[in-house]
């Protein structure tokens, strides 16, 4: 029988021409399966692209590209711009977002004796901070967090000492100096009750809107550490800095259980190690910020005043005693804490 013969030519070409639409297949298919199980690792913080705790994430997607490579798609998102501030925790909780950093406020609301840590003067330093979460006492408590919220805490990090930060010049010393100010909170009852024990009037507020609130006189004031107040610019805003040091602030690397479970050992081992990585960037360039930045903000014509810190510590600290709040903490962890060196 004769061949049919085809419009493609001898039977040479064809041959030629299939393994070539064999290879490409297999390339694609390849691609497809590297594509699918490369795991999708969205990360969420209303943090602003020149903070050291945004710019941390890149240290942990560059580390895993090198650990793992092509084992996660790690996507970056800042400024609020997937969830906003305090909704991560929930959004992780749902299987849409697998990192974030969480506050001790945002833990809380879910594991009540985390608002030790929202507590004005509790912790001295970012060492005791770090003495604190590294040891026993970060063990305890982060396997609440797990038990209670389904987060694994991979690091804790040093976000650095909340100072205030006023739109005008004030007069300020003790607690009583702050009477009918409008300092600008995060929107949480824990947030709104450490403004009061500063004796200002708390305003809720997001991150992304204090900006502007200092700038059209909505609020009078807003309190963070100082690397944030020169990233986020609030200095071009605030004519006086007020060294309260009313706390020494920190926030968790977390990670979903719905994706962290379904990682193998050395995955795990691998984006904790990114993580750690991550901590110890922002800690170290933090920590380094915080020293240069008073004169940084008297060049730019602001005041930087010390109040009567001990003054703010008595008031503060008296506030949370008496407080719904302490009623739930631990018996003896605040002495624990307390003794931590
Ligand atoms: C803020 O809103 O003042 C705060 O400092 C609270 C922190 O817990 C954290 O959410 C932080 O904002 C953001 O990461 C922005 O720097």
């Amino acid at each position: 029988m004769t061949p049919m013969p085809t419009p493609t030519g001898s039977p040479g070409v064809i041959r030629r021409r299939s393994c070539l639409t064999l290879a490409v297949a297999w390339t694609l298919a390849s691609q497809g399966v590297h594509a699918q199980t490369r795991k999708l690792l969205r990360i969420s913080t209303p943090a602003v692209s020149d903070d050291w705790h945004a710019r941390m994430w890149t240290v942990l997607k560059d580390q895993l590209e090198q650990t793992a490579p092509g084992q996660f798609d790690v996507q970056i998102n800042l400024n609020a711009s997937l969830f906003k501030q305090g909704a991560e925790p929930v959004a992780m909780a749902r299987g849409n977002l697998e990192m974030a950093t969480l506050s001790a406020f945002d833990i809380a609301k879910l594991v009540p004796e985390f608002s030790i840590f929202t507590a004005g003067y509790v912790i001295r330093d970012p060492a005791h901070l770090m003495q604190v979460f590294n040891g026993p006492i970060g063990q305890e408590l982060f396997k609440r967090v797990a038990e209670k919220m389904d987060i694994t805490v991979l690091a804790p990090i040093y976000y650095g000492t909340r100072q205030l930060n006023l739109r005008d010049r004030r007069n300020v010393r003790t607690p009583a100096d702050l009477k009918s100010v409008k300092l600008r909170m995060p929107g949480s009852r824990e947030w709104l009750f450490l403004g009061e024990a500063l004796g200002a009037t708390p305003t809720p507020l997001a991150f992304g809107e204090v900006y502007l609130g200092l700038r059209t006189g909505t609020i009078d004031a807003q309190d963070n550490p100082l690397p944030t107040v020169k990233s986020a610019k609030f200095y071009e805003v605030t004519q006086q800095i007020t060294l309260t040091s009313h706390l020494v602030d920190v926030l968790f690397i977390g990670v979903a259980n719905k994706f962290w479970n379904h990682l193998s050992p050395e995955q795990q081992a691998r984006l904790k190690g990114a993580a750690q990585s991550a901590a110890r960037y922002n800690n170290e360039n933090r920590i380094a910020d915080e020293k240069q930045l008073v004169d940084y903000f008297k060049s730019q014509g602001l005041s930087v005043t010390t109040p009567d810190v001990d003054a703010f510590r008595k008031s503060v600290q008296a506030a949370y005693l008496n407080s719904e709040y302490a009623k739930v903490w631990p018996k003896g962890l605040l002495e624990r804490i307390n003794a931590t060196k």
